[in-house]
């Protein structure tokens, strides 16, 4: 992704096929290739005519949409939002043999948390708790660590929030494999997080390693 306007879709860093069987090929062909490619081209249309916001980050669309007239103010959202928690979510998974998780981020999740089970029975909960389409993520709000949730396409950035993680749990990124049971989509997606690309996020945002 190149990071202003024109925006064009990167290749994904792994294979289609590289979270079977947690996620399926065709799913990721279709969500890669088809969903976050109309965003992407969404948001270029948009900005054709918007001299002004071509050379804005996605970071920065996210953060000052809201200063914009109706409707750019809204497609900059939805658009810009889809592109940033695509991307965000693609680039937090791998391959299931190589996920493993630091004692870094393990101590970190579990002072939050009190244990890895609990965080992910929380995050689980806040995943199945979005009414509709949206998304479930873990942010840095105030210095700590914490399970919030999006609607549609919106970020935790225009609250401040720094994310690190998150999870699609619209019905596309799950319905071809899992049908209707989101709750198995979550299940299957935590053996595909991608610990390590996790922590260098968190390690952005954090002085001490
Ligand atoms: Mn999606």
């Amino acid at each position: 992704m190149n990071h202003c306007y024109p925006f064009i879709n990167t290749p994904l860093k792994y294979d289609y096929n590289a979270l079977e069987p947690f996620i399926d090929e065709k799913t990721m062909h279709l969500h890669h290739d088809k969903h976050l490619q109309t965003y992407i081209d969404n948001l270029n249309s948009t900005l054709k005519s918007v001299p002004l916001l071509q050379t804005f980050t996605l970071d920065k669309l996210l953060t000052n949409y809201c200063k914009l007239p109706n409707p750019l103010n809204t497609s900059i959202k939805n658009n810009a939002g889809g592109v940033f928690n695509h991307l965000f979510f693609f680039n937090g998974m791998q391959n299931p043999q190589n996920t493993s998780i630091s004692d870094y981020l393990m101590k970190k999740i579990t002072k939050q948390f009190d244990s890895f089970d609990e965080f992910k029975n929380q995050f689980k909960n806040a995943a199945l708790s979005v009414f509709g389409s949206g998304y479930a993520w873990l942010v840095i709000d105030r210095k700590m660590l914490k399970i919030t949730t999006t609607p549609n396409q919106d970020t935790p950035l225009i609250k401040g929030q720094i994310p690190i993680l998150n999870i699609d749990v619209w019905e596309h990124a799950y319905y071809l494999k899992h049908y209707n049971v989101r709750a198995a989509y979550i299940d299957d997606w935590f053996n595909v997080i991608n610990w390590t690309k996790i922590e260098k996020r968190l390690l952005l945002f954090t002085k001490e390693k």
